[in-house]
């Protein structure tokens, strides 16, 4: 599949994506309306949808109905984007400009973002424990905790302390490995798993899902890191170059640019062996990984 098929239905999904998104997320109205303008602001104002689209294509592999893997992904991407508009705060990266327009702190300050986060935090969780997304409570559980796991202080929350932690100082690629699998990773595994357990998966499958989710996560860090260094700001829609100005250990200046690119394509080959257990349903999910090493943005 060449990288346009795939960046087609790619955006097909997002569009199913915001569409979920734009009903859920609350209307700004009442004298709480900052906030919920912000969450608005923040959510719908692009993105890949990657983490959705990824929910949604190992959701299939189960033939679950795309509604919930759509409202599992909504959920998600709550979290992914709470994610974002903490981390361009000026306490953490400090940065002006996130998918193409004015961070959150920007546009409105640095009070509403934080709660702008808090609340897309809860709002997703609010999410998944609606009947709307699986009949089924003990799913809907298995979904909260899972989803918890991923984000909280031994998943993302604890990948973002170690790398606020790690600013000037020298680190190892192990080190750096386990920072991006729990700031990065963990939220991708769970897209991957989400679709699984929304599917009953068997444990075998389960396996193959987050044996492949695993190296899907660290090709797209590492892909992330050379972006920084080769992209635009226009095309990659946030400041390029922040790592590198910053003197932040990144794979790519730890392992040099071209030993990161071959990295990256070997993890991404790597996760498309995973999928073997899976038959033509799971093509999608090969595509994404070849399309984490080739994008622009
Ligand atoms: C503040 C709790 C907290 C966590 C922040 C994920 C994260 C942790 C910070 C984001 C910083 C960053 C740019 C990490 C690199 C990888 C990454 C998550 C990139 C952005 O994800 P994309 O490319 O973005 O999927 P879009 O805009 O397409 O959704």
């Amino acid at each position: 599949m060449s990288n346009s098929q795939f960046e087609k239905v790619l955006a097909e999904t997002a569009g199913k994506v915001e569409a979920v998104l734009e009903n859920l997320l609350p209307r700004a109205e009442g004298p709480e309306a900052q906030v919920l303008d912000a969450m608005r602001y923040a959510t719908l104002g692009g993105g890949k949808r990657f983490r959705p689209f990824l929910a949604c294509e190992s959701a299939r592999l189960f033939d679950v109905q795309d509604a919930c893997a759509l409202r599992v992904g909504a959920a998600i991407e709550c979290i992914h984007t709470y994610s974002l508009v903490h981390d361009d705060l000026p306490c953490m990266d400090d940065d002006d400009l996130r998918r193409g327009q004015p961070t959150v702190h920007r546009e409105y300050d640095e009070a509403t973002a934080v709660l702008t986060g808090d609340a897309l935090l809860t709002l997703a969780f609010e999410i998944l424990a609606d009947e709307d997304t699986h009949e089924d409570h003990r799913i809907r559980c298995k979904l909260v905790s899972r989803l918890a796991a991923a984000s909280g202080g031994h998943g993302m929350v604890g990948g973002q302390m170690i790398d606020l932690a790690s600013e000037g100082k020298d680190i190892n690629i192990g080190s750096i490995t386990r920072l991006q699998q729990l700031k990065t990773g963990a939220l991708i595994a769970v897209s991957c798993e989400a679709g699984g357990i929304l599917g009953r998966a068997s444990p075998e499958a389960l396996h193959a899902l987050h044996a492949y989710a695993h190296d899907l996560g660290l090709a797209f860090q590492i892909a992330d890191d050379l972006l920084d260094i080769e992209g635009e700001t226009e095309t990659i829609g946030k400041t390029a170059g922040k790592d590198q100005n910053a003197g932040k250990a990144t794979f790519v200046s730890i392992l040099g640019l071209e030993r990161a690119r071959a990295q990256a394509r070997m993890l991404s080959d790597q996760a498309i062996k995973h999928l073997d257990p899976f038959d033509d349903r799971a093509d999608m999910l090969r595509a994404a990984a070849q399309f984490v090493v080739d994008r622009q943005n």
